[in-house]
Protein backbone atom coordinates (compact mmCIF):
# COMPACT_ATOMS: atom_id res chain seq x y z
CA UNK A 1 0.00 0.00 0.00
CA UNK A 2 1.42 3.54 -0.40
CA UNK A 3 -0.17 6.43 1.21
CA UNK A 4 -1.26 9.22 -0.91
CA UNK A 5 -2.76 11.50 1.41
CA UNK A 6 -2.25 11.59 5.47
CA UNK A 7 -4.01 14.85 7.29
CA UNK A 8 -5.48 15.61 10.39
CA UNK A 9 -9.49 16.01 10.34
CA UNK A 10 -10.34 16.25 13.92
CA UNK A 11 -10.70 15.68 17.33
CA UNK A 12 -14.17 14.84 18.82
CA UNK A 13 -14.84 14.32 22.44
CA UNK A 14 -17.30 11.47 22.00
CA UNK A 15 -18.47 8.95 19.23
CA UNK A 16 -21.38 10.55 18.03
CA UNK A 17 -19.45 13.77 17.30
CA UNK A 18 -16.69 11.93 15.22
CA UNK A 19 -16.79 12.50 11.50
CA UNK A 20 -19.82 10.93 9.29
CA UNK A 21 -19.22 7.09 9.29
CA UNK A 22 -18.77 6.32 4.89
CA UNK A 23 -15.80 4.83 4.99
CA UNK A 24 -13.16 2.14 6.56
CA UNK A 25 -11.68 2.59 10.04
CA UNK A 26 -8.38 1.78 12.21
CA UNK A 27 -7.89 2.50 15.71
CA UNK A 28 -4.99 2.66 17.91
CA UNK A 29 -4.60 2.33 21.31
CA UNK A 30 -2.31 1.60 24.08
CA UNK A 31 -0.60 2.93 27.53
CA UNK A 32 0.68 6.70 27.18
CA UNK A 33 4.24 6.58 26.11
CA UNK A 34 3.86 2.96 24.26
CA UNK A 35 4.83 4.77 20.90
CA UNK A 36 1.77 5.60 19.03
CA UNK A 37 1.99 8.37 17.84
CA UNK A 38 5.60 7.42 16.50
CA UNK A 39 4.08 4.41 14.70
CA UNK A 40 1.30 6.64 13.37
CA UNK A 41 3.75 8.87 12.06
CA UNK A 42 5.91 6.11 10.55
CA UNK A 43 2.73 4.30 8.95
CA UNK A 44 1.78 7.83 7.39
CA UNK A 45 5.62 8.70 6.21
CA UNK A 46 4.90 12.01 8.10
CA UNK A 47 6.58 12.87 11.02
CA UNK A 48 4.62 15.77 12.15
CA UNK A 49 1.17 13.90 11.62
CA UNK A 50 1.03 13.01 15.17
CA UNK A 51 2.77 14.71 18.24
CA UNK A 52 5.04 12.17 20.01
CA UNK A 53 5.55 12.69 23.49
CA UNK A 54 4.49 15.85 25.03
CA UNK A 55 2.44 15.45 28.24
CA UNK A 56 0.84 11.93 27.92
CA UNK A 57 -2.64 11.17 29.02
CA UNK A 58 -3.53 14.74 28.64
CA UNK A 59 -5.40 14.41 25.23
CA UNK A 60 -8.64 12.28 26.18
CA UNK A 61 -10.00 12.86 22.20
CA UNK A 62 -11.26 11.14 19.43
CA UNK A 63 -8.17 11.91 17.23
CA UNK A 64 -9.16 11.77 13.08
CA UNK A 65 -6.91 11.47 10.59
CA UNK A 66 -8.17 11.19 6.53
CA UNK A 67 -6.35 8.96 4.90
CA UNK A 68 -5.45 7.92 1.00
CA UNK A 69 -3.93 5.24 -0.18
CA UNK A 70 -3.19 3.27 -3.79
CA UNK A 71 -2.01 -0.03 -3.51
CA UNK A 72 1.43 -1.44 -4.81
CA UNK A 73 0.21 -1.84 -8.16
CA UNK A 74 -1.52 0.81 -9.49
CA UNK A 75 -1.77 2.38 -12.76
CA UNK A 76 -1.49 6.27 -12.36
CA UNK A 77 -4.41 8.15 -13.66
CA UNK A 78 -6.40 4.73 -13.42
CA UNK A 79 -6.48 3.45 -10.17
CA UNK A 80 -8.66 5.31 -8.04
CA UNK A 81 -7.61 6.04 -4.20
CA UNK A 82 -8.99 4.61 -1.36
CA UNK A 83 -10.09 6.48 1.15
CA UNK A 84 -9.87 5.26 5.14
CA UNK A 85 -9.82 6.90 8.56
CA UNK A 86 -6.99 6.29 10.64
CA UNK A 87 -7.78 6.92 15.00
CA UNK A 88 -5.66 8.32 17.48
CA UNK A 89 -7.16 7.35 20.85
CA UNK A 90 -6.05 8.23 24.24
CA UNK A 91 -4.00 5.78 26.32
CA UNK A 92 -4.42 4.21 29.16
CA UNK A 93 -2.69 3.13 32.40
CA UNK A 94 -1.69 6.77 32.95
CA UNK A 95 -0.89 6.84 36.50
CA UNK A 96 -1.31 10.74 37.19
CA UNK A 97 -4.95 10.76 36.16
CA UNK A 98 -8.30 10.96 38.51
CA UNK A 99 -11.30 8.55 39.09
CA UNK A 100 -13.42 10.76 37.17
CA UNK A 101 -11.01 11.14 34.29
CA UNK A 102 -9.95 7.56 34.61
CA UNK A 103 -14.24 6.86 33.91
CA UNK A 104 -14.88 9.52 31.31
CA UNK A 105 -12.19 7.85 29.24
CA UNK A 106 -13.70 4.16 29.74
CA UNK A 107 -16.83 5.51 28.85
CA UNK A 108 -15.60 7.37 25.56
CA UNK A 109 -13.68 4.58 24.69
CA UNK A 110 -16.33 1.46 25.25
CA UNK A 111 -18.93 3.34 23.40
CA UNK A 112 -16.48 4.46 20.24
CA UNK A 113 -15.57 0.83 20.12
CA UNK A 114 -18.92 -0.71 20.33
CA UNK A 115 -20.93 1.64 18.23
CA UNK A 116 -18.63 3.06 15.99
CA UNK A 117 -20.33 1.06 12.77
CA UNK A 118 -17.32 1.81 10.44
CA UNK A 119 -14.66 0.98 12.73
CA UNK A 120 -12.85 -2.15 11.01
CA UNK A 121 -9.90 -3.06 13.30
CA UNK A 122 -8.40 -1.86 16.76
CA UNK A 123 -4.50 -2.26 16.82
CA UNK A 124 -3.51 -2.29 20.14
CA UNK A 125 0.10 -1.46 21.09
CA UNK A 126 1.94 -3.49 23.60
CA UNK A 127 6.12 -1.93 24.29
CA UNK A 128 8.67 -4.78 23.66
CA UNK A 129 10.48 -3.74 25.82
CA UNK A 130 8.40 -4.97 29.20
CA UNK A 131 7.21 -8.29 30.46
CA UNK A 132 3.55 -8.72 29.86
CA UNK A 133 1.68 -6.12 31.62
CA UNK A 134 -1.65 -6.46 33.65
CA UNK A 135 -3.32 -3.38 31.90
CA UNK A 136 -2.55 -4.29 28.75
CA UNK A 137 -3.91 -8.06 28.87
CA UNK A 138 -6.97 -6.63 30.85
CA UNK A 139 -7.65 -4.10 28.01
CA UNK A 140 -7.61 -6.83 25.47
CA UNK A 141 -10.25 -9.46 27.66
CA UNK A 142 -12.32 -6.79 27.26
CA UNK A 143 -12.35 -6.26 23.15
CA UNK A 144 -12.65 -10.10 23.50
CA UNK A 145 -15.68 -9.92 25.42
CA UNK A 146 -17.25 -7.25 23.22
CA UNK A 147 -16.19 -9.30 20.32
CA UNK A 148 -14.19 -6.62 18.75
CA UNK A 149 -11.41 -7.47 15.91
CA UNK A 150 -7.63 -6.21 17.05
CA UNK A 151 -4.13 -6.77 16.32
CA UNK A 152 -1.45 -6.93 18.56
CA UNK A 153 0.92 -4.02 18.02
CA UNK A 154 4.18 -4.42 19.41
CA UNK A 155 6.26 -1.56 19.69
CA UNK A 156 10.21 0.01 20.05
CA UNK A 157 11.88 -3.30 18.27
CA UNK A 158 14.90 -1.55 18.40
CA UNK A 159 15.33 -0.65 21.69
CA UNK A 160 16.18 -4.09 23.06
CA UNK A 161 18.24 -7.19 21.28
CA UNK A 162 16.16 -8.88 18.83
CA UNK A 163 16.48 -12.04 21.43
CA UNK A 164 14.66 -10.18 24.48
CA UNK A 165 12.01 -8.61 21.59
CA UNK A 166 11.53 -12.24 21.02
CA UNK A 167 11.63 -13.31 24.70
CA UNK A 168 8.63 -10.37 25.21
CA UNK A 169 6.66 -11.05 22.11
CA UNK A 170 6.72 -15.28 23.21
CA UNK A 171 5.61 -14.10 27.22
CA UNK A 172 3.00 -11.61 26.13
CA UNK A 173 1.66 -14.48 23.16
CA UNK A 174 1.57 -17.14 26.24
CA UNK A 175 0.03 -15.26 28.87
CA UNK A 176 -2.69 -14.39 26.16
CA UNK A 177 -3.21 -18.05 25.74
CA UNK A 178 -4.58 -18.75 28.92
CA UNK A 179 -8.01 -16.96 27.74
CA UNK A 180 -7.59 -17.62 24.17
CA UNK A 181 -8.25 -20.23 22.02
CA UNK A 182 -7.21 -18.36 18.82
CA UNK A 183 -4.49 -15.52 18.75
CA UNK A 184 -5.04 -12.27 16.98
CA UNK A 185 -2.25 -11.15 14.29
CA UNK A 186 0.60 -9.60 15.46
CA UNK A 187 3.43 -7.62 14.33
CA UNK A 188 6.40 -6.37 15.76
CA UNK A 189 7.24 -2.85 15.27
CA UNK A 190 10.19 0.08 14.94
CA UNK A 191 9.16 3.83 13.93
CA UNK A 192 13.23 4.68 14.20
CA UNK A 193 13.86 1.78 11.64
CA UNK A 194 10.39 1.76 9.86
CA UNK A 195 10.14 -1.94 11.29
CA UNK A 196 6.48 -3.93 10.41
CA UNK A 197 5.62 -0.91 8.21
CA UNK A 198 4.64 -2.83 4.99
CA UNK A 199 2.72 -5.44 6.93
CA UNK A 200 0.63 -3.29 8.67
CA UNK A 201 -0.53 -1.08 5.44
CA UNK A 202 -0.52 -4.50 3.55
CA UNK A 203 -3.05 -6.04 6.30
CA UNK A 204 -5.36 -2.47 6.11
CA UNK A 205 -5.59 -2.69 2.34
CA UNK A 206 -7.19 -6.26 2.75
CA UNK A 207 -9.47 -4.87 4.92
CA UNK A 208 -10.31 -2.19 2.70
CA UNK A 209 -10.96 -4.25 -0.04
CA UNK A 210 -12.88 -6.59 1.84
CA UNK A 211 -15.12 -4.10 2.90
CA UNK A 212 -15.48 -2.82 -0.57
CA UNK A 213 -16.72 -6.50 -1.66
CA UNK A 214 -18.78 -6.61 0.97
CA UNK A 215 -20.44 -3.34 -0.13
CA UNK A 216 -21.27 -4.92 -3.29
CA UNK A 217 -22.90 -7.57 -2.11
N1 LIG B 1 13.80 3.78 19.96
C1 LIG B 1 12.50 3.95 19.74
N2 LIG B 1 11.83 4.90 20.43
C2 LIG B 1 10.50 5.06 20.19
C3 LIG B 1 9.80 4.25 19.25
N3 LIG B 1 8.51 4.62 19.25
C4 LIG B 1 8.42 5.63 20.16
N4 LIG B 1 9.60 5.90 20.73
C5 LIG B 1 9.87 6.92 21.76
O1 LIG B 1 9.02 6.68 22.88
C6 LIG B 1 8.50 7.89 23.41
C7 LIG B 1 6.99 7.89 23.38
O2 LIG B 1 6.57 7.84 22.04
P1 LIG B 1 5.17 8.44 21.54
O3 LIG B 1 5.04 8.07 20.12
O4 LIG B 1 5.04 9.86 21.90
O5 LIG B 1 4.17 7.58 22.44
P2 LIG B 1 2.60 7.72 22.70
O6 LIG B 1 2.45 8.41 24.02
O7 LIG B 1 2.11 6.32 22.78
O8 LIG B 1 2.00 8.48 21.56
C8 LIG B 1 9.11 9.01 22.56
O9 LIG B 1 10.25 9.49 23.23
C9 LIG B 1 9.49 8.31 21.27
O10 LIG B 1 10.56 8.92 20.60
C10 LIG B 1 10.56 3.26 18.52
O11 LIG B 1 10.05 2.49 17.70
N5 LIG B 1 11.89 3.16 18.82
MG1 LIG C 1 0.87 10.19 21.56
Amino acid sequence: MIIKTAKYLVSSPDYTMCPKPDRPEYAFIGRSNVGKSSLINMLSDNQKLAKTSGSPGKTQLINHFEMESLPDKYVPGKTPASPWYLVDLPGYGFAKVSQTQRKQWETMIENYLRKRETLVNIFVLIDSRHEPQRVDLDFINQLGEWELPFCIVFTKADKETQKEVSKNVKSFLDAMRKTWQFLPQSFVTSAIKKMGRDKILQFIEQCNVSVKEAGKE
